[in-house]
């Protein structure tokens, strides 16, 4: 069973924004995941949009896209600036275009929004724009969400695991009135194994520290169950969803949980 606006009359549309580390898969998950909605239930009215001023290829057809307003090369040459200031400007700027993309996204009445966001995690996540941004867009009865992505390159060792964790958790209190889904992207790279170990990791920090080698083990083993104790007592453990692009059924459980998030009590996923 799926949400449409004519089921659930007090609620007007869905938005999960997508971020992650460079890299994790966010752009290609926002075309798969498209494609599988619409796959699942035609009728279903689903967009996506592209919120990356600097994105060079989008492999996908966004409904609507930031760099319609604002691009990575305009403000290079406009402000005089390198790639590296240019992308912080324009991520700060794309402030200015958030009722255009309101007004946009008002014109397709959309069921189900799936947003990209930038390459650089901490231009939407850690600068202001971010927060301001994710709690504007969408209208009447919104309910967001986030998914941030654990990429399996990264997260297959306790250190790259931690680091991403700690991402992860800074990500979830700049957004703290959003729920957040935590995935496990490009999970079809990973042995079975490998896969389950790092599951395990994500629901229990004991095993994260066990996991340690020997020359890792004093400091990272310290720092494993001191984030442990942290993120249980600030409610932010959470068990990874492992996700693939690869396979037709690599969306399904992500679906599925974001769906229960807008069906539940949002407190559960804090
Ligand atoms: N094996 C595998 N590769 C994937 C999967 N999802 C994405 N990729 C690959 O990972 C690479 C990066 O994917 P993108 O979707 O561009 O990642 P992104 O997070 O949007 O990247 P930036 O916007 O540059 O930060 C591409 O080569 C994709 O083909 C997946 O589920 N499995
Ligand atoms: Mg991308």
């Amino acid at each position: 069973m799926y949400y449409k606006r004519a089921f659930y009359e007090d609620i007007t549309m869905l938005l999960n924004y997508i971020i992650g580390p460079a890299g994790s898969g966010k752009s290609t998950l926002v075309a798969n995941i498209k494609e599988y909605v619409l796959n699942r239930d035609s009728e279903i009215n689903v967009i996506t949009i592209n919120l990356d001023p600097g994105a060079i290829n989008v492999e996908y057809n966004p409904e609507i896209d930031i760099r319609d307003y604002i691009t990575l090369e305009e403000v290079m040459t406009k402000y005089k600036l390198g790639p590296n200031g240019a992308i912080i400007l324009a991520s700060d700027l794309m402030i200015n275009f958030i009722e255009d993309i309101k007004y946009e996204i008002g014109q397709y009445q959309p069921d189900w929004v799936f947003i990209d966001t930038a390459g650089q995690l901490e231009l939407f996540a850690f600068r202001d724009v971010g927060p301001i941004i994710a709690s504007s867009l969408g209208f009447g009865d919104v309910q967001r969400s986030t998914t941030f992505l654990f990429d399996s390159h990264m997260a297959r060792r306790p250190n790259g695991f931690i680091s991403t964790s700690l991402l992860a958790a800074s990500v979830q209190y700049r957004f703290i009135n959003i729920p957040q889904i935590n995935a496990l992207s490009k999970s079809d790279l990973l042995e079975e194994e490998i896969l389950d170990m790092i599951i395990e990791w994500s629901s229990d920090f004991q095993a994260l520290s066990e996991a340690t080698n020997e020359r890792e083990k004093g400091l990272i083993r310290e720092l494993s169950l001191l984030l442990s104790e942290v993120f249980s007592k600030m409610g932010s453990t959470s068990e990874l969803i492992p996700i693939t692009t690869m396979r037709e059924d690599g969306l399904e459980y992500l679906f599925a949980t974001l769906q229960r998030i807008f069906d539940s009590d949002k407190s559960e996923f804090y």
